[in-house]
């Protein structure tokens, strides 16, 4: 790998102070060549770190496997630093940087003796775009500087891009010890700077993503005018040709990627997959919302995924993946839970590289385990993801988990109503985390583990951004999940879900009926086009039933969680919050 120095001086002065306290074997600047991947990869064979799979099956893919202690985000080891605790808010863990000097800095010193230094300098959004910033990760793992070239235009792209600015989001990472005992995720959104030490795990380590695109972009959007989103962005066609692009908000592992590929079950509809897992929006001039997907690539959740439930994901994923924490087949392939059947007699090796056989207590792959691919690489996305204008948002969703209450789909009244909606989605824990799973827990907007800021803030500069939107999106929430007396999902989902959209479209475009319902806008019974489906009109019935007593209840949760950003609280969400209660009141009369 031949090495190559960028002339900007501010990289240059920060690499070398990051050098001096790490002490590295080397550094390399990376330049995103097919010459270095290769290099790596090589490297990470060698070492054991990366497994080469079939290369008839997976031409161009490997396994890794993580620590077992290391194999989720660590919501609870993720900080902000900023100057007054109030201002990362209660949903933050808080540091002050005093702290972060005194326990943080100090796991850094030596922590890459006999490592090579990586620096990683990456583009988000398409290159050249108004939207789009720059950041630099520094590494000493080679496995993140791989998943970073898929997931981010990473290298000389960035570097020209950057020239001689000193205005990029600084990331440091180290493997450190890999102890869950000294490991950090600090984030100093005033002086964009991200410290990561201690795990190798996608949300924690690939410093692009959750760091940098949601905490550290939050904090520069709110002052700067624009959002940075936990969403999905996708277009859709009608058969008649008509084109909505919408972005949606679910929480990690409620099936963003598996609506953003979606292979509508209606004759005639498309998709175009702009992004999966994040969106930065911004007023247009012509008073509409304008987005992009920041990032290049996708880190996916394995399990689940499969030719029935998400046909695209699988055929992005015929070659040049980087799997992690999944489980092997005989003859090195790929297998994870819900991807097919399997022999009875099979043994696989599982996520940690035990042996295992079906029927088994444990799962095979980790439920967490993951596959990092290139946007390019799905049959959905067509160039939109590459628009340097990106594009015009006609509807945002937020969606949740639920097993009860929420129905499939409803619209907001307002901007403001939708604001409250958002504010107040709860959804039941996946394993995209550490913790317990099932749990319903308020997640404004899907932001609660990566808005930089103090939320009560965050709502207010919702609020706020109506002001320069003469054309707002139309806001609504879904709920794929309901389930019925007998514990089984209500809606079939996956491709069914294009129904939903449809009626979503319709309304955007004014052409589909609504009931007036307390908590908003309820299709009736057939507006949403259910031909060809085997749902009976009782199961719809349920899926659009609103129970204004449980909801009401609801409405005292809610109160309780707005009520804990205090003073930082927008009082037009109290407002808005007050007419839902009456409304619902005068529902039960
Ligand atoms: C993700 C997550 O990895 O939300 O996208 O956890
Ligand atoms: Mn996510």
């Amino acid at each position: 790998m031949s090495e190559v120095l960028p002339a900007n001086q501010a990289l240059r002065a920060w690499v070398q102070a990051v050098a001096d306290h790490t002490q590295p074997k080397r550094i390399h600047y990376c330049t995103g060549s097919e010459a270095e991947r290769a290099a790596i990869e090589r490297e990470l064979v060698a070492a054991g770190t990366l497994l080469a799979l079939d290369p008839k099956v997976h031409p161009g893919s490997f396994l890794a496997r993580s620590d077992p202690s290391d194999v989720a985000r660590t919501e609870h080891l993720t900080f902000i630093s900023t100057e007054h605790a109030v201002d990362a808010g209660p949903n933050n863990n808080w540091m002050s940087e005093a702290d972060a000097n005194k326990r943080v800095w100090p796991l850094f010193a030596g922590a890459m003796k006999g490592r090579t230094l990586y620096v990683v300098p990456y583009v988000m959004g398409p290159a050249g775009s108004g939207f789009s910033r720059v950041g630099v990760e520094i590494t000493d793992s080679p496995y993140v500087v791989l998943n970073m070239r898929i997931m981010t235009r990473m290298g000389k792209v960035a570097l020209d891009q950057l020239g001689n600015s000193d205005t990029f989001v600084r990331g440091l990472h180290s493997l450190g010890d890999l102890s869950p005992d000294r490991r950090f995720i600090v984030h100093f959104p005033q002086r964009r700077e991200i410290w990561s030490i201690g795990s190798g795990y996608g949300g924690n380590a690939l410093l692009s993503k959750k760091c940098h695109a949601l905490r550290i972009a939050s904090v520069q959007a709110r002052e700067e005018g624009w959002l940075a989103e936990h969403m999905l962005i996708l277009g859709l066609t009608s058969a008649e040709g008509r084109t909505h692009y919408v972005a949606a908000a679910f929480p990690s592992a409620c099936g963003k990627t598996n609506l953003a590929m979606l292979v509508p079950s209606l004759p005639g509809w498309k998709v175009d997959t702009v992004g999966d897992d994040i969106c930065w929006m911004q007023p247009g001039a012509d008073g509409r919302l304008w987005a992009v997907n920041p990032e290049y690539g996708m880190f996916g959740v394995a399990p689940g995924t499969s030719l029935k439930t998400n046909p695209n994901a699988m055929h992005s994923l015929s070659h040049d993946v980087i799997f992690t924490n999944v489980a092997l087949r005989e003859g090195q392939r790929a297998w994870w839970e819900g991807m097919s059947k399997l022999d009875d007699h099979e043994v696989l090796q599982d996520w940690r590289g035990a042996a295992w056989r079906p029927g088994s207590t444990t799962t095979a792959a980790h439920p967490n385990s993951r596959f990092t691919v290139a946007l390019r690489q799905c049959p959905s996305t067509t160039d939109t993801y590459e628009l340097s204008t990106g594009v015009p948002i006609s509807a945002i969703i937020f969606g949740g988990r639920r097993s009860k209450l929420a129905p499939l789909v409803y619209e907001a009244r307002s901007w403001r109503h939708g604001v409250y909606v958002g504010a107040t989605m709860v959804s039941e824990t996946t394993a995209a985390a550490t913790g317990a799973v099932g749990v319903p827990r308020n997640d404004p907007m899907a932001m609660l583990p990566f808005c930089g800021y103090n939320m009560g803030d965050y709502f207010g500069h919702w609020l706020n951004l109506e002001k320069k939107l003469t054309r707002a999106p139309k806001i609504f929430h879904v709920n794929w999940f309901r389930t019925g007396d007998d514990g089984r999902f209500l809606w079939p989902g996956f491709g069914d879900n294009v129904r939903v959209l449809k009626w979503i479209l319709e309304r955007v475009d004014g052409t589909a009926t609504a009931q007036d319902a307390a908590i908003g806008l309820v299709p009736q019974r057939d507006a949403i086009d259910v031909r060809g489906l085997d749902l009976s009109s009782d199961q719809l019935f349920q899926l659009l039933a609103v129970d204004g007593g449980a909801w009401l209840q609801e409405a005292g949760r809610a109160l309780e969680f707005l009520g804990r950003f205090g003073q930082r609280l927008p009082a037009a969400l109290l407002d808005e919050h007050a007419s839902l209660v009456k409304r619902l009141h005068d529902s039960l009369h």
